[in-house]
């Protein structure tokens, strides 16, 4: 794992954009991101007891596994969205980066490889990038009620409730 302020230069969404500027584990937390390096299959699966994720699926994102919709669903995970639940995110193998908003409105870009396991909370604002392998294999893990339609950042969403407890518990 790697995290760093996005350099929000042009160029494929799949490059590094890396400013240079490190984000450590500390400030991830503090807008309530958890990161775990779990190498262990044994570890994942006391915390998934832990946490309540009852239920697991894998997907693999890749142009061999998707076809000609690969294109297009990279470009949808990378619109700006938040869920209504938690999004847990075990990389099993390739890489992939997830950007999350910062406390002043930033993209933080969290580069994740294999063994790295993440947790954005319910309300954050966040996008999903495979990079240039174009390959990420990941287990996706959730509670007996999966509430992750992506809902596509607008100022309507500001009411949300989920959105609401967010802000009051991370950035107020
Ligand atoms: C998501 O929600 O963005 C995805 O499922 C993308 C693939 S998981 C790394
Ligand atoms: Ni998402």
């Amino acid at each position: 794992m790697k995290a760093y302020m996005y350099d929000n230069l042009p160029g494929d969404q799949r490059l590094a954009h890396d400013s240079g500027r490190v984000v450590d584990v500390d400030a991830l937390k503090k807008i309530g991101v958890l990161y775990y390096r779990l190498p262990e299959l044994e570890s994942l699966n006391k915390l998934a007891e832990e946490r309540g994720y009852k239920n697991r699926d894998e997907i693999v994102v890749s142009p061999e596994k998707m076809g000609d919709v690969y294109e297009s669903k990279v470009k949808m995970f990378f619109d700006e969205h938040l869920h209504e639940d938690e999004e847990i995110r075990y990389i099993r193998g390739g890489q992939g980066y997830f950007d999350v908003r910062s406390q002043e409105d930033d993209w933080v870009r969290i580069q994740l490889e294999k063994d790295d396991m993440i947790i954005l909370p319910a309300g954050i604002y966040h996008r999903f990038t495979t990079d240039e392998s174009n390959y990420v294999h990941a287990m996706r893990l959730f509670k007996e009620e999966p509430k992750w339609t992506p809902l596509n950042r607008s100022s309507d969403l500001d009411g949300n409730e989920h959105r609401q407890a967010y802000v009051s518990q991370y950035l107020t």
